[in-house]
């Protein structure tokens, strides 16, 4: 399909797809594998690198190495990868970046819903919307094609900052709802108060369709929407306004982002606003839906294929029996031989280099350096290691303390697929031939596993484990996917190349797909949707008179992440040349600033240098920082690594700060 005539973005391209392709002949572009800094052939860098894994593996046990996945990379990289960690190396010990960014609403989607996908229906279904709801979700900046599905509708943006989002919704009449960082729990379980007060539940789609509601209602019922506007900031009269909008509007829908899950409670965050829309009978309805908006390259497709440490291909669960025979058998190795759940992101970044830690890491496709909470401990652990291996394009800030470095093709060089947040799959094409000297992501795991040889505990690898070939790589997914929740066995390259519309699960070549989920069940075995009751906690941290601010971090539209590759392009260093801290005026004063200056932002971690960026809509208890930018101006030298109890996603969008001039 011309790219002119594809639905979801209409052609559209943001800023940094226009300039992305100036990156591919960049000159800082890597072209040739790097042992301590020096040039080597590719084969001296793999025997190298082989030859310290299996000497750290004989003498410390297969957890002693570590792997690093990345939400960016292709189904077939992401697929090959977990079972690199778990075939090849024999490891527990691989996670990726996609823990830090929607781990939190997949796990509050699966236990409502029983499956997560981002958006349970397609894209253009939200053209006939109503009114959209957004919370914690600045499109304008992270995905500007969405707004064009959104002229319709009256948007209510629910987010501490008056982001792009929420000043184009006002400017078209529509609600900029303002909670402070974290407590949009306490505002969902107001906003619930109000439905069920407010005679606004829908009862027969709550008695036919879901589970569970007494007991959240239980939850909620303390919560007059007077004590959540004492919490959240949010006055009882925008609580009833939005209630009212979303109940009585025919096409309603409520989506949420990062700016709700990033939080220690980010999932029981996200089951309060499914809570509400569940209450309120929007999942599964036409015409309504609950969504969350996914983040990187492949954000859905990275979470399915096993590069998750307590994941298999196809959705599954490391953890479940039916679940390792099936895939062991797709491997061709014992399902006793896979090893179990492994420690997620930040624990693993956490564990490097200690007594009872990994001592090696391969990271492919992340710069943990820049985007890791609490980043100066997180460069610390991995000075510690005695082997980081990083495979990227770039001299990333990751690649920059690495051992060896490993150059590889970049998106419009190699052939692939992904997995957009409709949980369409989507076909990518080599457009470019990649540098000489470069390598694929699957070339370098099949040359590694090639010199890792035989498994210290006999376990035999079959030759063929890692083809270097996509689509190869694709058919034996489908496969090891098949019968999994993320079914992907029914989709081909033929059939993506033919232009079909392939929505998982497609559980059979002749499959049309499933654009829309949940039309007439939900995915837990009763077919229910389930209502969870969640209770208020706040932040992990408190602000106090050290730390009197909240800090919350987040995106600007010219960088992309870590800024690995955005800060490379000179068009957008032009537009954003540096880090900078909105904060309003009066807070800006009171710390003896003013708009232009250079401030310190610091908590209880540490501190980051950053332009004083002045913002009357701003909250006065609130400051924002951007996380693109690395060294003294990387955000998360201050950002607090507290963990959800179930996800393990960091809490990126609250903590305790203070500014200071620089
Ligand atoms: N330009 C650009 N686009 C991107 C990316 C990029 O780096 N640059 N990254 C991609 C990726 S990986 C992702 S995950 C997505 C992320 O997309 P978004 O989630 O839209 O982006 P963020 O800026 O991280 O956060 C969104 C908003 O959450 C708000 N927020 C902070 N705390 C809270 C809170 O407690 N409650 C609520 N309701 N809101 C809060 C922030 O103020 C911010 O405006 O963007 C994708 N698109
Ligand atoms: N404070 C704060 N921190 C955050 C967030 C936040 O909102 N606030 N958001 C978090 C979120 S949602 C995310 S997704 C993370 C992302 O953060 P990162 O993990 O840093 O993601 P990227 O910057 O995309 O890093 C990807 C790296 O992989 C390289 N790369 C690109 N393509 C390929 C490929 O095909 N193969 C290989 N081997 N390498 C490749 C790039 O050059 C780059 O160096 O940051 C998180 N960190
Ligand atoms: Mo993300």
């Amino acid at each position: 399909m011309a790219p002119r005539e594809f639905p979801t973005n209409a052609g559209g391209l943001c800023q940094k797809g226009w300039t992305s392709a100036s990156l591919l002949d960049h000159p800082e572009r890597l072209t040739t594998p790097l042992l301590h800094g020096s040039p080597v052939s590719w084969d001296h860098a793999l025997d190298h690198v082989a030859r310290r894994l299996t000497g750290l593996r004989a003498a410390y046990g297969p957890d002693a190495v570590a792997v690093f996945g990345g939400g960016g990379l292709t189904n077939e990289k992401a697929y090959l990868l977990g079972k690199f960690a778990r075939v090849a190396l024999g490891t527990s010990q691989v996670d990726y970046n996609g823990r830090f960014c929607m781990s939190s609403a997949a796990a509050a989607g699966n236990r409502a819903f029983g499956v997560d996908r981002g958006l349970p229906f397609p894209v253009t279904d939200l053209d006939q919307a109503d009114v959209v709801v957004l919370a914690g979700a600045n499109v304008a900046e992270t995905m500007p094609p969405l707004l064009s599905h959104l002229h319709g509708a009256k948007q209510v943006v629910i987010d501490p900052r008056y982001s792009a989002t929420a000043r184009q919704a006002v400017e078209a009449g529509g609600l900029h709802l303002r909670p402070a960082p974290g407590t949009d729990l306490a505002l969902a379980l107001g906003m619930l108060h109000v439905a069920v007060a407010e005679g606004y539940l829908d009862r027969s789609y709550v008695d036919a369709r879901t589970t569970g509601f007494e007991a959240a209602w239980r939850a909620a019922a303390p919560w007059w929407p007077e004590r959540a506007e004492r919490v959240c900031g949010v006055s009882v009269a925008e609580q009833r306004e939005v209630v009212r909008l979303l109940a009585t509007s025919a096409r309603r829908y409520l989506l949420t982002a990062r700016g709700v899950e990033q939080h220690a409670h980010g999932v029981d965050t996200v089951s309060a606003w499914i809570n509400l829309a569940l209450a309120l009978g929007l999942p599964g309805v036409p015409g309504s839906g609950f969504g969350t908006i996914t983040g990187q390259g492949n954000g859905q497709g990275g979470r399915e294929h096993g590069q998750k440490a307590d994941q298999l291909p196809g959705y599954r669960s490391i953890s479940d029996d039916a679940a390792r025979e099936h895939v062991a058998s797709v491997w061709g190795v014992p399902a006793a031989s896979l090893p179990g759940p492994g420690r997620s992101a930040v624990e693993l970044l956490g564990a490097l280099g200690r007594p009872d830690g990994p001592r090696a890491l391969l990271v492919f496709g992340a710069n943990p350096v820049v985007s890791a909470p609490d980043s100066a401990a997180v460069a610390r652990r991995l000075k510690s290691l005695d082997l980081l291996v990083v495979a990227d394009p770039f001299p990333s800030e990751t690649a920059r303390l690495a051992d060896v470095v490993l150059p590889v093709t970049q998106w419009a060089e190699e052939d692939g697929t992904m997995t957009n947040l409709e949980g369409r799959v989507l076909r990518r094409r080599r457009a470019l031939a990649p540098p000489p000297g470069v390598r694929t992501d699957l070339e370098v795991l099949a040359g590694l596993a090639l010199r890792l040889g035989p498994r210290p505990d006999g376990v035999p690898v079959p030759a063929d484990a890692f083809p270097t070939r996509p689509e190869a790589a694709f058919d034996e997914l489908r496969r090891a996917s098949a019968g999994g929740l993320a079914d992907y066995s029914g989709i081909s390259y033929p059939r993506l190349e033919s232009g079909e519309a392939l929505h998982w699960p497609c559980p059979s070549p002749d499959h049309p797909g499933t654009p829309r989920l949940f039309t007439d069940r939900f995915a837990h075995p009763d077919g229910l949707a389930r209502l969870v009751p969640v209770e208020y906690a706040g932040p992990a941290e408190s602000v106090d008179e050290e730390y009197p601010l909240w800090a919350t971090t987040g995106r600007v539209l010219a960088h992309y992440q870590s800024g690995a590759q955005t800060r490379r392009v000179a068009e957008l260093v032009a537009v954003a040349p540096g880090s900078f801290v909105e904060v309003h005026p009066d807070t800006a004063r009171r710390a003896g600033l003013s708009d232009g200056e250079a401030a310190r932002v610091v908590s209880r971690r540490g501190a980051a240098l950053a332009v004083v960026r002045c913002a009357p809509e701003a909250r006065l208890d609130t400051v924002f920082l951007p996380f693109h930018f690395a060294a003294e101006q990387a955000a998360n030298l201050v950002t607090n690594p507290a963990l959800d109890p179930i996800s393990r996603m960091p809490e990126f969008k609250a903590c305790a700060v203070r500014l200071e001039s620089a």
